[in-house]
C-alpha cells in the first residue's frame, strides 16, 4: 500500500493528500510532527532535505510534491487531472510553478511578521506586492462562467494553486479584491477531498509554536 508522510498544516503535503483522495487511492497516512522528527536518520534516508511530503509506493520513495503528483498521474491515470491540449498543459504547469515558486517566499515573510519573528518592513511590503501580483494573475486566468482554471475540468492547476490560496487569508491578506478567486475557492471547498484535508482552527492555532521554531531556525 502507498505510504504518505504528511502533516495536517503542510500546504505542500495537502496537494498530495487531495490528489490521493481524488484518485480514490488507498494509502497509509504517516503523520509527522515536524518538531525535529524530520531530522531523524530514518526520515533523512527518505528525504535528505528533511521535508514532507514523502510518498512510498511498494518500496519506491519520492519527495518533492510536484514530482509526487507527476508520479501519481502517470501510475494512476484515472481520474486524470492533466490535459492533453498543448495550451492547457502550459497553463496548468505555469499555474503550478507560479504557486510553488512565487508564493512560499512571500508567505514565509508574512508568517514571520504574524508570529513576531524579526523581519524587515521592506520585506513585508515586497511580500504583500508579490501576493497581490499572484492573486491578480489567478483572477485574470479564471472566468465568470467556469468553475475551474481549465473550464469545467478540475486539474492540477486548481489543486496546486487552490491548496496554497486557501491559506493566504490566514496571513492577513484579504481575497475580497479578487471575486473570481473567491468564487473558485468556494467551488473547491465543496469537494469532499477539500473538506477532508482542511485544518481546523484549533489545529492552526496549535501549529503556531512549531512554525515559529522552524522560522527561527531553532529546529
Ligand atoms: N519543495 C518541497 C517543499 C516541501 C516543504 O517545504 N515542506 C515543509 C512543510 S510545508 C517541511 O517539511 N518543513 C520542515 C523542514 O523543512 O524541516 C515540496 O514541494 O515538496
Amino acid at each position: 500500500m502507498l505510504q504518505f508522510y504528511y502533516s495536517r498544516l503542510s500546504i505542500n503535503a495537502r496537494r498530495v493528500w487531495v490528489t490521493l483522495l481524488e484518485k480514490n487511492l488507498e494509502f497509509e497516512p504517516i503523520l509527522m510532527k515536524l518538531n525535529g522528527d524530520q531530522f531523524q536518520p530514518d526520515f533523512l534516508k527518505l528525504n535528505p532535505f528533511h521535508h514532507i511530503p514523502v510518498l512510498i509506493d511498494d518500496g519506491f520513495s519520492i519527495f518533492e510534491s510536484l514530482a509526487i503528483l507527476d508520479y501519481l498521474e502517470a501510475k494512476y491515470p484515472e481520474p486524470s487531472f492533466m490535459s492533453t491540449e498543448a495550451k492547457d498543459i502550459a497553463k496548468i504547469r505555469t499555474i503550478e510553478l507560479v504557486t510553488v515558486n512565487e508564493l512560499p517566499p512571500a508567505s514565509i515573510v508574512l508568517m514571520k511578521d504574524m508570529l513576531d519573528v524579526e523581519v524587515e518592513a521592506k520585506q513585508i511590503e515586497k511580500a504583500k506586492q508579490t501576493m497581490a501580483i499572484v492573486l491578480q494573475y489567478f483572477e485574470d486566468n479564471l472566468s465568470e462562467n467556469n468553475p475551474y482554471f481549465i473550464g469545467e475540468k478540475f486539474t492540477y492547476a486548481d489543486l496546486v494553486a487552490g491548496t496554497a490560496v486557501s491559506s493566504i487569508p490566514l496571513l492577513g491578506i484579504s481575497l475580497e479584491p479578487y471575486p473570481k478567486v473567491t468564487k473558485w475557492l468556494k467551488n473547491l471547498q465543496q469537494r469532499e477531498s477539500w473538506k477532508q484535508t482542511a485544518p481546523s482552527p484549533e489545529e492552526i492555532e496549535a501549529s503556531k509554536a512549531i512554525m515559529k521554531a522552524i522560522l527561527q531556525k531553532r529546529l
